[in-house]
């Protein structure tokens, strides 16, 4: 695919849309609802600074408007664009409990496909002014169209999604995305609410030397990456790496594509399923991550191959530069699969 820069988001959708499988122009009108929320949480986001001067959450501001927690604003945000503009069938998030299904007007919603999305991933970091994003995941529906959407829609494996991305809300604003033609990364100019293609055709470096983990959970890893990390820490060969942990999925994961590195977030003797989410946290950055030439593992399968069960299920992850994470999975590999 020929990519060329100072290309709008918007123009690119348009380009690239015969590249989808069914083209019909859906795919391409769900990206752009979501790069249109996108702006509408980044500017909300960037605000949030201020928020000594106009009211904390739950009181009422200066315009006598309610302050709503990002988190929540960001959820409503893209549920509502993508329910109004009618171009999903059903939504799944991780601020909501249940899905939800998406009738249409006039009760017949002929849609395609069903999006999972995490709206403000790592968003305790907003009150220190470090980044937080949004992950979304999106699928073919697998019953019939015209129908409800059912828990089947949204429970399956990473490697059948269509399309996945997410937005960062940090230095500047960026989309990145893939359809499973590679990665692009899009910036948004806030002067003028545009997304230049900025960052074409992204690649995980095959090897790196950054590893993104929180050790402060060191004592409750289990003990294959007790001894990844023992090994990223010795001094040998171009050895010892450098430890990048900023606790936000996306800001974390985007550094290591751009630099070559691995995150980690394991199972711990606390959380025995670990934390992150596979549907709309590990499955979309797992396939940005390897449609970026890297890769993403529980430490022992690929985590796009793993049959989801239930909607807000977790799993271990390992994700990023491909030499790393094989080599992660070598260490996980010498100690049998503790039952999660
Ligand atoms: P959240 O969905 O509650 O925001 O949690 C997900 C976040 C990730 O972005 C981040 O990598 C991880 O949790 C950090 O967790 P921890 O503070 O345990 O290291
Ligand atoms: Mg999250």
């Amino acid at each position: 695919m020929a990519v060329q820069k100072n290309k709008t988001l918007g123009e690119f959708i348009i380009e690239n849309q015969s590249e989808f499988q069914y083209s019909s122009g859906e795919l391409s009108r769900l990206i752009n609802s979501i790069r249109l929320a996108a702006k509408v949480v980044n500017h909300e986001v960037n605000k949030a600074g201020l928020v000594d001067i106009i009211g904390q959450a739950g009181e009422v501001n200066v315009q006598g408007e309610d302050q709503q927690k990002l988190d929540v604003f960001a959820n409503e945000t893209f549920i509502k664009t993508l329910t109004n503009r009618e171009i999903v069938c059903g939504i799944a998030s991780e601020e909501e409990e249940d899905f939800i299904t998406i009738q249409g007007r006039n009760g017949q919603n002929e849609n395609k496909y069903v999006v999972l999305i995490d709206p403000l991933d790592g968003s305790s970091n907003i009150d220190v002014n470090v980044s937080v994003g949004t992950i979304f995941s999106i699928y073919r529906r697998v019953t019939p169209a015209g129908t409800p959407v059912t828990l089947e829609d949204f429970l399956q494996p990473g490697k059948r999604q269509v399309a996945a991305g997410y937005i960062i809300y940090g230095t500047s604003t960026m989309i990145v995305y893939t359809t499973g033609h590679g990665v692009n990364g899009f910036t948004l100019n806030p002067a003028l609410g545009t997304y230049y293609l900025s960052h074409p055709n992204m690649c995980f470096p095959k090897d790196g030397k950054i590893y993104s983990v929180n050790e402060g959970n060191y004592v409750h890893f289990p003990q294959g990456i007790k001894d990844y990390i023992k090994y990223c820490q010795k001094e040998e060969d171009d050895r010892p790496y450098t430890s990048r942990y900023i606790g936000s999925l996306v800001s974390d994961v985007h550094r290591n594509m751009i630099k070559g590195g691995i995150y980690i977030y394991p199972n711990t003797s606390k959380d025995p399923k670990g934390k992150l989410r596979l549907l709309y946290e590990c499955n979309p950055m797992a396939f940005l991550i390897e449609q970026a030439g890297g890769q993403a593992s529980d430490g022992y399968r690929r985590i796009l191959d793993i049959e989801p069960k239930t909607l807000h299920q977790r799993t271990p992850f390992i994700g990023g530069s491909a030499t790393m994470v094989e080599k992660a999975e070598y260490f996980m590999g010498l100690y049998p699969q503790s039952e999660g």
